[in-house]
């Protein structure tokens, strides 16, 4: 079946900003979107997110370039390929832009294209986006990690650490995960309204609270967990994003709420401390980008007891995850499809992570869409974990409750490991 034409819009994210949607339609007339979502913490080995950059109009971040590539250059190579062959199409998006990072084309005008055509193909197959995406091979529903505050650059830097989120480690199903999150992610509302410390709504829809130390923000959340009668670290786990990235500079890492700064090892030191001191189950980017001593010092300390998330570190680029596995730097990758910018290499990239044993986790970016294409790529893969930001504001509640709907078309085929899976990769939580 032939990809017969491409179309795109320039359409808005969840903070307003513009973005890419792009439309393609095949010979049958039926079509498929494809929309990006937009990083704001990100790394600098992701691919290039083309913008306008004329200051004039919406503050230089429009994207009609990007948009004028999808509907010329771009559709004239894809026009007339077969909507079924997702790797030829992403190959030749790949060749056609000829830069490591796809900054010629995009990578929003590439990941567009290569997303409109996945859901196409299900369109026309007549089955849900999991199905089609991996031949029906998906069945395992993700454990989820839900923000409950926010911070970093996603909250102006109220507080230095990004994601402050939870994991509910004792469920058993995936309605159970939610459950669990609504319990926590309401008392910690209660928590703060009672302290007089909520200050608004951080991008991810978490509370973006006042705090004089990053770890006073373990304790409230610590006291909204026992408040709905969980057992911290059995029940319900903490999971951090550091975002040590937007941490580091010139040699060091700054707290700047504390004012504190520290070098590498000394940060790595602060990282297994607060691991050997408070229930995290979880940290993704504890340190830099391309601090890769730092990470294999914490690996070394606390890689069998925490799960070590790789984000700006790995960038969903197959060449970083493999040296991180050769290095053993981290135990588990994040993986976003607009860092690497096409379906095909974000399947290897999920691929290559479970090769070695490793955990990936599919995740949202802070700038989304209503759409809830990582949902089915969660499942199709058999990740076992999804990260979308917290549990609140529609573009949030989009992904937790399309998990819903693939869990029913599922039916008895659904599965759900939940914290199992953190065994299963050779690390055992306290
Ligand atoms: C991250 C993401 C989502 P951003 O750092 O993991 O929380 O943020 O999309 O801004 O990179
Ligand atoms: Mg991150």
């Amino acid at each position: 079946m032939k990809i017969t034409s491409l179309d795109a819009l320039q359409i808005f994210d969840s903070r307003g900003n513009p973005t890419l949607e792009v439309i393609a339609t095949v010979e049958n007339g039926i079509s498929g979107h494809g929309l990006v979502p937009s990083g704001a913490s990100t790394g600098h080995h992701e691919a290039l997110e083309l913008r306008d950059g004329d200051r004039s109009r919406f503050r230089g971040k429009s994207v009609l370039n990007a948009l004028s590539h999808v509907k010329h250059e771009i559709a004239d190579a894809v026009v007339g390929r077969d909507v079924f062959d997702q790797t030829g199409l992403d190959e030749a998006m790949i060749r056609l832009d000829s830069t490591p990072g796809k900054s010629r084309l995009g990578a929003n005008a590439i990941l567009g294209v290569s997303m409109s055509v996945a859901n196409a193909a299900a369109k026309v197959r007549g089955i849900p986006l999991h199905e089609s995406l991996t031949g029906g091979t998906g069945t395992l529903l993700p454990l989820p990690e839900i923000q409950i505050f926010g911070g970093g650059k996603h909250a102006q830097g109220r507080i230095d650490i990004q994601d402050f989120m939870i994991m509910a480690l004792s469920a058993s199903s995936y309605e159970e995960t939610l459950e669990m999150t609504f319990n926590v992610f309401h008392a910690a509302g209660d928590v703060m309204r009672k302290r007089g410390l909520l200050a608004g709504v951080a991008d991810e829809g978490g509370y973006w609270p006042v705090f004089d130390r990053n770890e006073d923000v373990f304790e409230a959340l610590l006291a909204a967990i026992e408040l709905v009668g969980y057992a911290p670290g059995k029940d319900v786990g903490i999971s951090l994003d550091i975002a040590a990235t937007d941490l580091y500079e010139g040699g060091f890492y700054t707290l700047g709420l504390e004012q504190r700064r520290f070098r590498s090892h000394e940060f790595a030191e602060l990282m297994i401390n607060w691991v050997q001191n408070y229930p995290i189950v979880s940290i993704e980017d504890p340190m830099a980008e391309d601090d890769w001593e730092g990470w294999k010092q914490v690996r070394g300390a606390i890689g069998s007891r925490c799960q070590l998330i790789g984000d700006d570190h790995f960038t969903t680029n197959l060449q970083r995850i493999e040296r991180g596995v050769a290095e053993q730097t981290a135990n588990a990758v994040l993986i976003k499809l607009n860092q690497i910018g096409t379906v095909t290499e974000t399947l290897r990239a999920i691929e290559c992570t479970q090769r070695a044993g490793w955990l990936p986790v599919v995740s949202a970016r802070s700038g989304e869409t209503e759409d809830a294409f990582i949902s089915h790529l969660a499942v199709a893969t058999n990740a076992g974990q999804l990260k979308v930001g917290s549990f609140s504001r529609s573009e949030r509640m989009a992904k937790w409750n399309e998990v819903l709907r693939i869990q029913r078309q599922l039916g008895s085929s659904a599965r759900f490991k939940g914290a199992k899976l953190f065994a299963e990769a050779g690390i055992s939580l306290p």
